[in-house]
């Protein structure tokens, strides 16, 4: 479903196997060293999604090869068949070929995080993010590219979805309001929501 030019919403394009995977590996680059962290803004905010990085290491609001506002251990690498995954989705969504994919960003939701309006402005590719989540669903909304208010359209994101971020969509305000607690399909085992989206850092 096209939900706004270049965004791209693929309900239920995680196969289950591919499900049990990703989770999987999400588990071990959660670990220490530069593993799960909680990112402190410049201006003294906390945000509540606690996240993992692979391949550049995002902190607010630029990349480094090392966790620069963490343990200072080097980034996790960026795993190939990760990158492969993501230009199938980018194939499946859009019809188009796409750069090589070298950053993954993991964000871990618990029932009371959430994710407050902005734009992913610090990539120097124009590549379209791809997205993909797990276990709880959660509401996602999706803005415009002039301010963080209205007109948004709210969209439902469940466990194995796909979600493009192309073209005029790519910098785009969203976010994620709210995560709906309890509503992982239980064979997978998780609590709480996990979102991975890949990108290109142009660099
Ligand atoms: C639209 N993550 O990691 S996924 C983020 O569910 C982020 O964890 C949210 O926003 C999450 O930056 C939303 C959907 C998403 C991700 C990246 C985008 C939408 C996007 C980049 C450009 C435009
Ligand atoms: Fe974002």
């Amino acid at each position: 479903t096209e939900v706004a030019p270049g965004a791209v919403h693929v309900p239920g394009w995680l196969d289950a196997e591919r499900r049990r995977e990703l989770l999987r590996a999400c588990r071990e680059w959660a670990r220490p060293p530069a593993g799960l962290r909680t990112v402190r803004t410049p201006g003294g905010g906390t945000m509540t999604a606690r996240q993992v990085c692979l391949g550049w290491h995002w902190y607010p609001y630029a990349y480094a090869r090392t966790v620069v506002d963490g343990d200072g251990s080097p980034v996790k690498p960026f795993p190939g068949w990760l990158g492969e995954l993501g230009r199938r989705a980018v194939r499946d969504a859009l019809g188009e070929p796409v750069e090589a994919y070298d950053i993954a960003l993991i964000n871990f939701y618990d029932a009371d995080a959430r994710m407050g309006m902005h734009r992913d402005s610090d990539e120097k590719s124009p590549a379209p993010v791809v997205s993909l989540s797990l276990g709880d669903t959660c509401v996602f909304r999706f803005g415009n590219t002039e301010t963080r208010t209205r007109p948004y359209t709210d969209v439902e994101l469940r466990s194995g979805d796909l979600f493009v971020f192309g073209g005029p969509s790519r910098l785009a305000y969203h976010g994620v309001p709210r995560v709906q607690p309890g509503t992982a399909p239980p064979e997978l085992g998780l609590t709480g929501r996990l979102n991975i989206t890949l990108r290109v850092s142009g660099r």
